[in-house]
This record gives structure tokens, sequence and C-alpha cells, in this order.
């Protein structure tokens, strides 16, 4: 009896843990399937054509980081491209300076913030982290470490970019202001930093960002977009964020690395993004009536979303199905 008893209640247990590592499988086998990747999505609708581009390397089954490096080149090379890389947008005193950030599957980080003179600051964010022991260079150091490094000194300033910034000095007061975009010749928004993230073949999330920065900005300010955390984070059990917009805040709510420990609690990805705003507007209500911040996120599955203070904000989309697909971001107003 005591035997048969113990029988029963070991073939009972036995069988409870086939069915747990049945059911085990059959989610993973599940999670495989709903998996979507590789995949990249990048931040606004330029990011199409930088997709495009990081979508050659996905498509072979090359590393997220050699994707998301090479898309984001795309928009730092682009001279009608006026807040990313070359032709960016300079500073108040008529300086391009660049920031930019990359981190890859590992927890690997670089980054360049304020650097002038250097073409494509993603390729030597890259190199911080390669090369260095370091995450980020700023100024005149990370311009001195990419000529090292092989970079070529050149002038990012265009004519364009030059006739703008001279445009706007006619009218403009020297003074910090919260959100300089609204000082822009016609009033309008120029809010287009790249944030791009990917997953490759082998379910690896990597992701970059890349910008001029606020256009006209203080000469020496700083945004979120090169700082790990705030304007871009990835965790490679969790998921990936990035930010665009009014840095101040993404910075002051260390948005991307919120976004992302958001996801780990559960929420997909446009819940995470939609909370980060949320709390970015719960701080200072009035005030974020006026700005832009956007966040772009993608969870471990290839799910994404995206959540933004106002109407606008876009991101596109490229994986074996659709290579150009722009979606428009929910928004608060
Ligand atoms: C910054 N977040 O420097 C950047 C600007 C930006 O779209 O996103 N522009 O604050």
């Amino acid at each position: 009896m005591y035997n048969r008893r113990k029988f029963i209640k070991v073939s009972s247990i036995s069988a409870s843990l086939t069915a747990l590592f049945a059911s085990a499988a059959a989610r993973s086998v599940l999670n495989i399937q709903h998996a979507n990747y590789p995949i990249v999505i990048s931040t606004w609708d330029f990011g199409v054509a930088a997709n495009k581009e990081a979508w050659k390397t996905l498509s072979k089954g090359g590393r997220a980081l050699d994707a998301v490096e090479a898309g984001v080149k795309i928009p730092e090379a682009d001279l009608k491209n006026h807040s990313v890389g070359r032709a960016g947008y300079p500073d108040r005193d008529g300086h391009v300076t660049l920031d930019a950030c990359i981190m890859d599957e590992q927890g690997n980080c670089g980054a360049v913030a304020g650097m002038e003179d250097i073409a494509h600051p993603i390729s030597v964010a890259r190199l911080v982290m390669e090369k260095t022991p370091h995450v980020l260079l700023v100024g005149d150091g990370a311009r001195q470490f990419a000529l090292e490094q092989g970079f070529k000194s050149e002038k990012l300033l265009t004519p364009e970019s030059e006739k703008a910034w001279k445009d706007w000095l006619k009218k403009a007061e020297y003074k910090p202001v919260m959100n300089s975009e609204n000082q822009m010749p016609g009033g309008k928004y120029n809010h287009d930093t790249i944030g791009m993230l990917a997953i490759d073949a082998k379910g690896n999330i990597c992701g970059a960002c890349t910008t001029s920065g606020m256009a006209f900005k203080l000469r020496g300010r700083v945004g979120d977009s090169p700082i790990i955390g705030a304007g871009l984070y990835i965790d490679n059990e969790v998921g990936g964020a990035t930010s665009t917009g009014v840095g101040e805040e993404v910075i002051r709510n260390v948005g991307s690395f919120l976004v992302v420990e958001l996801m780990r609690q559960g929420y997909s990805p446009q819940d995470a993004c939609k909370e980060a705003v949320r709390r970015i507007i719960k701080k200072k209500p009035e005030a974020a009536k006026k700005i832009q911040v956007g966040f772009l996120a993608i969870n471990k599955k290839g799910q994404y979303g995206a959540y933004a203070i106002q109407k606008g904000f876009t991101f596109a989309v490229c994986d074996s199905k659709n290579q150009d697909l722009v979606i428009p971001g929910k928004s608060f107003y």
C-alpha cells in the first residue's frame, strides 16, 4: 500500500514535471515562432533609408552592431538633413558639434559628445567602446581620438546651415531657452535625432543614436543622445529603447533606461514608452505642452512601439515583410 501510494505520488509528480517541460518547450517554440527578427526600427521618416542600409547587414545574418552603425551613417552623411551629422545646424556660435552613442548586446557602450569636424560620430563612438576602457569622450578629446584613429577633419557647416544660423541670429535672443527649435526660421520643430534599434538573426539587440543636437544650442550644451540610459539603452535580456526631442527632459528622467526597465516589468514596448512620456508630463505639465519628446522601443521578441508628447512623431520599421514601413507614434496631445 505504502509503496503503491508512493508510486502514485512519484508518478504524478513526474507527470506534472513532464507536462511542465512540455508546456515550457511549447512556449519556447511559440516564442520562437512569434519572435520577429531580424528587424530594425528607427526614429522619424528618414529612418526608412537608414533601416534599408542596416537591413543589408541583418538580412545576411550579420551582427546588429554592424547594422546600426551602417544604418545611422546614412542620415549622418545626408546634406539635406540638418539635425544629424554633416550639415547639422550649428550652435549659437556657429560650431557644428555632434553627439552619438552605441550599445551592444553585451552591455558594452561608447559615446562622443560635442565633437567637431568629424563627419561620422557613430563610428568614433564605436571605437571609444572597442578601443578604450572608457564610455564617453567629449569635445577636443573626442576629436583628437578620432584623428588618431584615422578619421579626417572636415568642415561640417554647409552654406545652407550657415544661412539658417545667420537668419536665426537676426532675431534670436542669446539666452538659454528650453526649446530653441521654437525659434527656428518659421518656428518649426527640428527634433530629428536618429535612434536605431536592431535585432539580428541570433536574437541579439544593439542600438545607436546620433544627432547634431538642438539647433543653435548654447556652446557646450549636450543633450540626451550620447548619454547611455537617456538617449539609448539596450539590455539584451529585455529589449532596447531610444529617444528624440528635448534631451534635457529625457536626461532628467533617464528615459531610455526607464523604458527598458518598464518592459522588464512586463510593459509592452508602446506602454513602456507611454509611461516614460507620462512621467515627463507629470513633472512639468505646463512646460511639457510646448516641447516634444518621443521614445521608441523594441522587446526581445521583436515587438515594437513608440509614444511621444506631441503629434507628429513617426518611426520606420524594416523586417523580412516590410522594408519601408513608416508608423505614426501615438501621442498625448
Ligand atoms: C538633443 N535629443 O540634443 C536631441 C535632439 C533631438 O530630434 O532629438 N532632436 O536633445
